[in-house]
């Protein structure tokens, strides 16, 4: 979403995690083998972590409005909250996925319901955050935005809030309307059938949305 924000000029490159060779490749550039990982070839320099590539678009690739506020009290609200989308969204979110990708006999339902209680407790933070607010710092798309749209598509599927959490409800609407979203799901589309909860995606995602 940041580079699309940005319209930075990229190459997308597809790892294949079940594929030793492509799976090599991300480890030699970043060790702990998580996706994703921007490679600057301009530079020579290899930057992992989502909110420190964003951080680093912003200061080496600037193009449209900047994602992390250059005022420096507000720029660390909008880190707190890429942080919160990041640890108590995403995280949780990918417990309970992965927990269905174990053997049926070595599942964590304990872990997976701790899981579920971070989510409740986020969710809860967000819809009072989201009450008065347009995008998670107000006015401003920014950092915590992008990291909220992906953790949100998921968890929603992973443990519904639209019946619960109406602020919410709204704020994911605005995400997944805006621009750069929409490209990252077309992007990610033929690719939604490796995801283990493929059955439970609400079919609004399955085609490429009129822009
Ligand atoms: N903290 C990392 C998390 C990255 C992450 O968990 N990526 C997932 C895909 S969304 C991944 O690489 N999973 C593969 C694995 O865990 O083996 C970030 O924000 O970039």
């Amino acid at each position: 979403m940041a580079l699309h924000e940005h319209e930075t000029r990229f190459e997308g490159r597809i790892i294949d995690l079940y594929d030793a060779k492509s799976s090599a490749e991300l480890q030699s550039l970043w060790p702990m083998k998580r996706l994703p990982v921007l490679r600057d070839e301009e530079r020579g320099t290899t930057i992992s972590e989502t909110s420190i590539i964003i951080e680093y678009l912003d200061l080496i690739h600037p193009g449209g409005l900047p994602l992390v506020p250059s005022d420096p009290v507000l720029s660390l609200e909008a880190r707190l909250w890429d942080r919160i989308f990041d640890l108590y969204v995403n995280t949780p979110v990918q417990k309970i996925v992965t927990d269905r990708l174990r053997p049926a006999d070595q599942g964590d339902p304990l872990g997976v319901e701790e899981a579920r209680q971070t989510l409740r407790m986020a969710y809860d933070l967000i819809e009072a955050r989201m009450e008065t607010r347009n995008w998670a710092l107000g006015d401003t798309f920014s950092i915590a935005d992008c990291a909220a749209a992906p953790a949100l598509f998921f968890s929603e599927i992973v443990l519904p809030f639209a019946s619960t959490h109406p602020n919410l409800t709204g704020y994911f609407a605005r995400l997944a309307v805006r621009a750069s979203f929409s490209k990252v799901m077309d992007e990610a589309r033929p690719y939604f059938d490796v995801f283990p909860l493929r059955d439970e995606m609400p079919s609004r995602f399955n085609h490429a949305r009129q822009l």
